[in-house]
């Protein structure tokens, strides 16, 4: 009978390891996926954060026809973030891979309506 019990509790300790083991698993490919879902090798990241009502920065730089994976956060409210001259828009929590090839410097905008600040939420992006 005891030696009943402990082959079940080993048999639950695997199956507890092996859960563990599985959910790490999952988030590895998780990240993995991210990574890759970016494109570009040779991409780098920027990270741009908004909240009620202004951007992280005032100004960004990115270098021409480089691939940038430019995710936009928010951390306080709901936004969005359009890069003037371009097609590029940018959702909350969303990252994007974006490429302009034309040095120069773009107003960006947010692109949801976020309350009473909302017209004030401009940065620049410097492209060189
Ligand atoms: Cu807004």
């Amino acid at each position: 009978m005891k030696k009943w019990l402990l082959f079940a509790s080993v048999i639950c300790l695997v199956f507890i390891i092996a859960a563990c083991g599985a959910n790490t698993t999952k988030e590895d490919n998780k990240e993995a996926n991210t990574t890759a879902a970016d494109s570009g090798a040779s991409a780098s990241d920027l990270v741009i954060t908004a909240s009620n009502w202004k951007f992280d920065q005032e100004e960004y730089k990115i270098k021409a026809g480089e691939t940038v994976n430019l995710k936009l956060d928010s951390v306080d409210g709901m936004h969005g973030l359009q890069i003037k001259k371009t097609d590029y828009s940018i959702d909350n929590g969303k990252t994007v891979a974006v490429n302009i090839s034309e040095p120069g410097t773009y107003d960006m905008i947010c692109s949801r309506p976020c309350g009473a600040g909302h017209v004030q939420m401009k940065a620049k992006l410097v492209v060189e």
